[in-house]
């Protein structure tokens, strides 16, 4: 029998789209973009319409395993589930809870699935991770000393805007729902602008692409804020009601940022940035998507806070389709501390453990139990080989659970299988857009597959936790999540959907100056200041690294779809001709980057869509996917940025030969 099911897609991307799941006697057929939802628009993206391909990969764990080989190389045995859940039990209850360290972050963003095992961690009394330093911490961080915390512009009024700009933000492979707006405003005459360190899909389809130097973006801001208040472009009544610290701003910071300086720093010619300052400043409702790959390095925290107070400069916030948009995320109000339960912890101390220094932290002795779920930190986490010699470690036992064995899984001593998102019930949130949806379960989970939530549950029994709220159904953590939203209904809500929230809020004030961050010991003013950790890596190694999401991958999500594999090709670098030139590289090279931390073997691919001294590699990839060495996070550090104590990927500088075979 045939139906189709409206469900949500689980992943970690500001669209969280509502799809369609054709089912026919219980197998996924196929899936499709709700053309009901207004920010989904009846269409997905390149992975995500190749779902029943992920739900029936041939790599899917349909049992739980325990590891007979060495750690890491990926030897199992076939045991039951309760087997596998008595022996998890045994061991957490064998050591102290301060020698348990509770790994889950994003695998999926069903609010149910995401935060009830952070309870569960915060049950036992588990080290926590500092949820968000691999990703958006320092983005969050800069935007709210500017901004407050506030969603910022709503995307669908983006159709009224009449200049697009995407900073630091590849909407076309991160956000693709966001182009029909975008595609509609210029249609009506607007420009799209790209500002990025390569010509990334975006910038392949933008009005102007201009490309700017990696970690300078703040410069550029600073620049074109003195164009514009040099030649009278401000919005002196917004700038009078609406901000705090202008004149400190126009007198103490941006007398530096000369048209000429600018160039010298971000490497965008002089005229480029008057150009843009006055394209900017003469726009009626210009628009700044920015992106959170441009906060990755030391002083990202500072971009993000520069840029974000533009369009107060201009009066942007307000106009219908001006203002800016990093995440939507302060327009809900769920109460995540109903399954996160921080009160559980307040008893306990304990200092919670940054994603980027997981692998210090993992060669701990007195940490004895690592708890993995929906994550690949063996991937993603950078100083990836101190990761690998913490999991390594004999004396550590490590659980995982995913959906397949990936780098992180094969160092495990019980890999628990889960299931996808199609395989459960949960509520889902956008943070790219404004609405909310419960995505109930459409198929029987595969094989011996759970979900999160199943793990938590039957693992708080075995422990003895007594909380219920280790035992609620799906409704009532709806309703308890849900409980300060005002005006939903949890029958409602599973009902039906999608529901939106309130739209367009800019910030009450923009802090062109910070008392709070001067408070925090960070300067109170924008600025741009070179970094001396990265000169000096800098004066030694001539390239610098560009990492990016791929895409046809999430992260290391789609790992298990060979179709995606193969679309998104070999593991290769973009270098510029020149830098291969320089090095005698051709195109199709084998070649290895390299640093102080290591080495990876992967292919070149010569173009001019990357500048000159910057690597740009696109995806990760499992280990053994790369000519040697592997992944790509060998070579980036455990450095943390300025604020929000983000990772720092793109301050990673490496040199490139060629790789005899
Ligand atoms: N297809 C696909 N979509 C995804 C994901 C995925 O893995 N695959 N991941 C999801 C997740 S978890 C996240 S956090 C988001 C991230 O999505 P985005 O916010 O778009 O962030 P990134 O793609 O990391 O980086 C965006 C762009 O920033 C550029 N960039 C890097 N450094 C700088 C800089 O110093 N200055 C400027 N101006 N630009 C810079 C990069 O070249 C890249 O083109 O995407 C989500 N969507
Ligand atoms: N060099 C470099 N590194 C980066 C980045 C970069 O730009 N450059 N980006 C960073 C960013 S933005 C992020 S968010 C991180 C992402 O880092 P990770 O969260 O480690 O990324 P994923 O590869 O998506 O890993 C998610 C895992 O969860 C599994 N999974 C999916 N759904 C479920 C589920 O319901 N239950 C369970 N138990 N498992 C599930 C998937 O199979 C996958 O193995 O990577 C970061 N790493
Ligand atoms: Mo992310």
């Amino acid at each position: 029998m045939a139906e189709v099911v409206r469900t949500v897609c689980p992943h970690d991307c500001p669209d969280a789209c509502s799809m369609l799941a054709h089912v026919e006697d219980g197998v996924l057929v196929r899936v499709q973009g709700d053309p009901e939802h207004p920010f989904t628009q009846g269409f997905l993206c390149a992975k995500v319409n190749r779902y029943p391909e992920r739900v029936y990969s041939p790599e899917r764990l349909l049992h739980p395993l325990r590891r007979v080989g060495p750690k890491g190389e990926g030897r199992f045995e076939r045991v039951s589930w309760e087997e596998a859940l008595q022996t998890i039990a045994h061991r957490l209850r064998s050591v102290e809870p301060e020698a348990v360290l509770g790994y889950a972050y994003s695998g999926t963003m069903g609010l149910i699935n995401r935060n009830l095992p952070q309870g569960f961690f915060a049950a036992l009394g588990a080290r926590e991770m500092q949820l968000g330093t691999v990703c958006d911490s320092a983005c969050e961080a800069g935007w709210t000393y500017s901004c407050g915390e506030v969603p910022g512009t709503d995307p669908e009024t983006v159709v009224d805007s009449d200049l697009i700009i995407a900073w630091g933000a590849n909407i076309v492979t991160t956000n693709v729902h966001l182009i029909p707006f975008i595609d509609e405003a210029r249609s009506r005459g607007a420009k799209l602008v790209v500002i990025d360190p390569y010509r990334n899909r975006t910038a392949q389809r933008a009005d102007w692409y201009l490309p700017i130097r990696v970690g300078t973006d703040a410069a550029l801001a600073l620049g074109i804020m003195h164009v514009l208040v040099r030649d009278g472009l401000t919005d002196e009544a917004y700038i009078r009601s609406h901000t705090v610290g202008f004149e400190a701003l126009r007198d103490q910071a941006l007398p530096d940022y000369t048209p000429e300086e600018t160039e010298r720093i971000t490497g965008i010619p002089a005229a480029d940035v008057e150009r843009l300052a006055h394209m900017y400043g003469r726009a009626r409702a210009p628009f700044i998507r920015l992106g959170m790959g441009m906060s990755r390095h030391t002083h990202g925290g500072m971009a993000i806070r520069t840029v974000a107070c533009l369009p107060a400069m201009v009066g942007a916030w307000g106009k219908p389709g001006g203002g800016a948009l990093l995440d939507t995320t302060a327009a809900f109000g769920f109460d995540y501390a109903a399954l996160r339960r921080p009160d559980f912890r307040a008893k306990r101390a304990g200092t919670p453990v940054n994603h980027s220094l997981l692998g210090q932290e993992l060669q701990d002795s007195t940490l004895k139990v690592f708890f993995v779920m929906a994550n690949n930190p063996a991937t993603t986490c950078p100083d990836q080989s101190a990761v690998i010699a913490g999991l390594s470690r004999e004396d550590l036992f490590t659980v995982v659970h995913d959906l397949h064995l990936t780098d992180t899984a094969r160092y495990a001593d019980i890999v628990l299988p889960a299931c996808t998102a199609l395989e459960t019930e949960d509520l889902y949130r956008g943070y790219g857009q404004l609405y909310f949806q419960f995505g109930p379960q459409v198929l029987e989970p595969l094989g011996e597959s759970r979900p999160n939530r199943w793990v938590v549950t039957e693992l708080a029994r075995r422990m003895d936790l007594a909380d219920p709220v280790f035992y609620r159904s799906t409704a009532e953590h709806m309703a308890a999540v849900m409980e300060p939203m005002e005006g939903y209904d949890v029958d409602a809500v599973r009902a039906g959907g999608p529901f939106r929230v309130a739209g367009h809020q800019g910030p009450v004030h923009t802090a062109f100056y910070s008392e709070t961050m001067v408070a925090e010991g960070l300067p109170g003013l924008p600025e741009w200041r070179p970094d001396p950790v990265e000169a000096e890596e800098g004066a030694r190694f001539a390239l610098r690294l560009l990492t990016a999401p791929g895409h046809f991958q999430h992260h290391s999500a789609f790992a298990g779809v060979a179709s995606l594999q193969e679309r998104e090709g070999v593991p290769c670098c973009l270098l510029h001709p020149d830098d291969a030139g320089a090095r005698s590289i051709a195109d199709g090279d084998a070649v290895e980057v390299y640093n102080d931390r290591g080495a990876v073997g992967l292919y070149a691919r010569v173009t001019a869509d990357t500048q000159q001294g910057t690597v740009v590699v696109v995806g990760h990839r499992s280990r053994s996917r790369y000519l040697r060495g592997g992944p790509i996070n060998v070579l980036t550090s455990s450095r943390l940025s300025d604020m929000g104590a983000g990772a720092t990927y793109q301050s990673t500088w490496l040199e490139v030969r060629k790789l005899s075979l």
